[in-house]
């Protein structure tokens, strides 16, 4: 007869593993076919545009009291992968990831099948040591012989944040207990083409967003490093404290590499803590063709790189690292949660990364990189990241920035008229490319420029052909 507490019946469990196991196996058919297969298939359409209107329809998404059958809930998986964008699609190069990687998704179902916590080796030994040797083994590309430290987080904008934090920290150590109303009117540096994460991080963390001095870029992207000078100067005088330069390896719309040496100079000289925001551009580090690209990276104290971005690592998969090595990270972030990190354990407590970190649940997420470095090796990681560059032939990186000029403005002079019909068809042109399903590509106005696309060559399935498509498929797409 049943146990029974409070009216609920205790005796047995209640999750049926044989049904569990069959309907895992059904989905892993359906993600097979629909979300891999198809998802891949240059003749299947990148996305299958429907507007929130029509989707709510489609979706049947209010939640009900009663459960649903399983083949309704395998069609649910169907509808869910059928009307999500491919970005695993060789025709979409709208955001800077792309590709499907086996390797790395497989790491990535074991991580949600197993579903461990990176705070504390006692709950997930393999992945804390997975970790290390990922972080150690970045750490060899960034040049820092003496190692390091870092996490791996849910973002470079996260990252970017970390990097801030510890900055601070590492300039007023007061500041985590005394707060904001220790510290002198901090200031940093970034160029005008950096990431917006910058600014919002400069908001979260109380450092406001108008203490982050913004230096002028060259037509590359570049910042200029007199115009540093100047900026650093410029806060000084005003009485200000500077604490921090983020330099971008790998700018979001052109792609540009900021001169890190010459930044590294004037960190040095000014004794600012350098960050380098290599969540895009960091991959060139493993192409000895391209490394050049990030000359001087050794110099700085911290950096963020994304191997889920030109790497392809599966989403999300993002490492910050500093080339302290007494535990900065640790003290700046340290909270010594008594309930998990005792310090009477019976294995080495160092072992426990979890108080690193602003978090406290934390995904494994460095596991998918390992996968999928160990499977493919550093040579073809190189290969497929001169691949991208030798694709793109863009003055920089990855990034593709161009003008599509449609017929009816070929003729015209370059008037404001001019510009003001051009920076209308970037819309145009995308919308239709998204209701037709053909491919995706992004567009953006920036600066003083009027709108013009971006396209991102990562994925090893985008071919020449797909190349030569792009453009065709503008050109059809932009008729008046
Ligand atoms: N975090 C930058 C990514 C945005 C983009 O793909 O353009």
């Amino acid at each position: 007869s049943p146990v029974m507490i409070d009216g609920v019946a205790l005796n047995g469990p209640t999750l049926d593993v044989s049904a569990a196991e069959g309907f895992i196996q059904q989905s892993m058919a359906i993600i097979m076919e629909d979300a891999v297969r198809k998802a891949t298939n240059v003749r299947e359409k990148v996305c299958e545009w429907r507007s929130p209107e029509q989707l709510k329809e489609l979706l049947d998404l209010e939640l009900k009291d009663g459960g649903e059958a399983q083949s309704k809930i395998l069609q649910r998986c169907r509808d869910a992968i059928r009307y999500s964008v491919k970005t695993t699609h060789p025709r979409f190069f709208n955001q800077l990831y792309a590709g499907m990687e086996p390797y790395s998704m497989v790491g990535s179902f074991i991580i949600e099948a197993i579903k461990p916590s990176l705070y504390t080796y006692e709950v997930a030994p393999v992945f804390t040591l997975m970790e290390e040797a990922v972080l150690k083994k970045m750490m060899e590309f960034l040049g820092w012989e003496e190692g390091g430290d870092g996490i791996f987080n849910p973002g470079g904008s996260v990252s970017n944040m970390y990097a801030m934090n510890v900055a601070r920290f590492h300039h007023c150590p007061d500041i985590k207990e005394l707060g904001l109303s220790a510290v002198p009117r901090l200031v940093m540096f970034t160029s005008q083409e950096c990431h917006y994460s910058i600014s919002k991080a400069a908001a979260f963390l109380g450092i406001g967003t108008k203490n982050v001095y913004v230096v002028p870029s060259d037509k590359r992207g570049k910042m200029i490093p007199a115009a540093l000078e100047e900026q650093i100067k410029k806060a000084k005088n005003e009485g200000a404290e500077p604490f921090m330069v983020n330099a971008t390896a790998g700018t979001t719309v052109l792609g540009a590499f900021d001169p890190i040496e010459e930044i590294a100079d004037i960190c040095e000289k000014y004794n600012l803590w350098l960050h380098v925001d290599a969540c895009w551009g960091g991959a060139a580090l493993l192409s000895k063709k391209h490394r050049h690209l990030l000359k001087g990276i050794h110099r700085a104290n911290s950096v963020a790189w994304n191997p889920h971005k030109m790497l392809m690592a599966c989403l999300q998969c993002c490492a910050f690292m500093v080339r302290d090595k007494t535990g900065l990270l640790q003290r700046c972030h340290s909270a010594r949660a008594s309930y998990l990190f005792q310090q009477d354990k019976f294995y080495d407590v160092s072992y426990d990364t979890g108080d690193k970190s602003i978090q406290c649940s934390r995904k494994p997420d460095a596991f998918k990189f390992w996968l999928m470095w160990k499977a493919l090796g550093t040579s073809e990681l190189e290969r497929r990241v001169d691949r991208a560059f030798a694709m793109a032939r863009s003055p920089e990186y990855a990034n593709v920035c161009f003008w599509y000029i449609p017929p009816s403005l070929r003729n015209m002079p370059e008037s404001p008229e001019f510009w003001q019909k051009l920076h209308t068809v970037g819309p145009a042109v995308k919308e239709r490319m998204m209701k037709k399903g053909s491919m995706m590509v992004s567009y953006q106005p920036h600066g003083d420029k009027v709108n013009f696309f971006r396209m991102i060559i990562i994925s090893p399935q985008a071919s020449r052909e797909d190349m030569d498509f792009v453009l065709d498929e503008i050109d059809r797409l932009g008729q008046d």
